[in-house]
């Protein structure tokens, strides 16, 4: 497979595509049940390696209006994300000495799970959100929401009319814009002098080493090693100045960046010579990644069609943008599992695309006790698994689908 579009971030023609998850829908379009019957768009899903500049991206970007307009995941459904927004918060808090002549702003605010630790701290705050169906929930939780899409363009505009961000928040957002060089270019524009960008993407080694193949949809057009950020942050006017490897979303790297010159840490150079000691900016890094994932799919099926024909009951736990992918890709569907969970009300009463499972309230499980349960969240398993207690105590079964299907029994 060799694809012949151009890099969105250098603009060279040397992607290399290596991973092909075929015709897919888009993984948060969750449908009502009256649009079950009618036929649901797909879209090519395929992601490539820039042979150039590192950069691993989807060969086939969609308009961010079509995915981010309106959105089904409020952040704050997830303990784990609420507890991670506040520790880095309160830890900025305390470290820069941060009080109320400063700004802290978020790219991507959602719900203001994170930028409500700096309201409670005094600290003024301004999100950015493009989705005008959450903004709503972050002024009620206190978080002054400006309902649009960062670009240059608006970080321009917000720092010649005097907003200039002391710390600029931006997490899993680098990875969704397409015109990566301006967001960026954005950022450089909207920080005071001494500000830092503090910016979390899931990183593209826990995704290749892991097998977390499932967070590649739509949404995420680039999937970051450091030394792609790096090229990318250099190349629109930032400097990586420190790196921290944080377990969120199956690996994610917290990268902080500021305008430069600066020095970056001893961590950020160890980590690029990691990377570079391990190919990660070569593409035989990549290379046998497709045929593992096939692989995994069939097992992961087959493992389904083995319960079900012993008699068992199965359901999945969360409508995770991700379980798309997941069912997609392995061919699952209403033939296997009966239904999917959530906790998120903006999600139970739909339906997951492609796949088709109603969703209903988590509490469902203990009630139901279905034999085994397929962790589509599996990047929550311990907290899923906590709050589950009682049906796994009542005998029940998770599966965990990545890195390879494994068994969780009752603990
Ligand atoms: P979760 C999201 O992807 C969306 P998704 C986004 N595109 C992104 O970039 C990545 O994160 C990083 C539910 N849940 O977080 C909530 C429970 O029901 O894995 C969610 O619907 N009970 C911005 O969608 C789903 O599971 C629980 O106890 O793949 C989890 O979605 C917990 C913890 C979650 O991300």
């Amino acid at each position: 497979m060799t694809s012949p579009r151009a890099c969105l971030g250098c603009g060279a023609e040397t992607l290399w595509s290596f991973l092909d998850l075929g015709e897919t829908p888009l993984a948060n379009s969750l449908l009502a049940p009256d649009a079950l019957q009618g036929p649901e768009p797909r879209f090519p899903l395929e992601v490539a390696f820039c042979q150039a500049c590192a950069l691993v991206q989807i060969t086939d970007p969609l308009p961010p209006e079509a995915l981010f307009s309106e959105y089904s995941y409020f952040s704050s459904v997830s303990d784990t994300v609420v507890d991670n927004a506040k520790a880095i918060a309160t830890r900025l808090v305390s470290e820069r000495e941060l009080g109320p002549d400063d700004l802290a702003m978020e790219i991507a605010s959602n719900d203001g799970y994170l930028l409500r630790n700096y309201v409670a701290a005094g600290i003024p705050v301004l999100g950015i959100e493009p989705a005008a169906n959450v903004v709503p929930t972050a002024e009620e939780n206190g978080v002054p929401t400006r309902n649009a899409f960062f670009t240059s363009e608006l970080g321009s505009d917000l720092a010649s009319a005097g907003s200039r961000a002391s710390i600029l928040h931006a997490n899993n957002v680098l990875a969704h814009v397409p015109s990566i060089n301006g967001f960026v270019k954005g950022i450089a524009a909207v920080l005071r002098d001494d500000g830092v960008a503090v910016i979390e993407t899931p990183y593209v080694c826990d995704l290749i080493d892991h097998l977390e193949f499932d967070t590649v949809y739509h949404e995420h057009v680039f999937y970051y090693s450091l030394s792609a950020i790096d090229t990318l942050f250099r190349r629109n006017g930032l400097m990586v100045v420190d790196v921290e490897r944080i377990p969120i979303h199956g690996g994610s790297l917290r990268v902080f960046a500021a305008r430069g010159p600066a020095q970056p840490s001893h961590e950020v150079d160890r980590l690029l010579a990691e990377e570079a000691d391990r190919g990660v900016t070569l593409k035989g890094y990549y290379a046998g990644f497709g045929s593992q994932v096939k692989r995994l799919c069939v097992d992961l099926r087959d493992l389904l069609v083995r319960l079900k024909g012993g008699g068992a009951r199965l359901a999945a736990y969360g409508a995770a943008a991700k379980g798309a992918t997941l069912l997609n890709a392995a061919g699952i569907g209403r033939e296997l599992l009966e239904y999917v969970v959530d906790r998120s009300p903006h999600k139970q009463g739909l339906h997951m695309p492609g796949a088709l499972l109603p969703i209903l309230p988590a509490e469902h499980l203990a009630e139901d006790r279905p034999d085994f349960v397929l962790v589509l969240a599996w990047n929550h398993v311990e907290e899923i698994v906590r709050q589950q207690a009682s049906y796994l105590g009542s005998g029940g079964r998770f599966i965990v689908p990545v890195p390879e299907p494994r068994i969780l029994g009752p603990r």
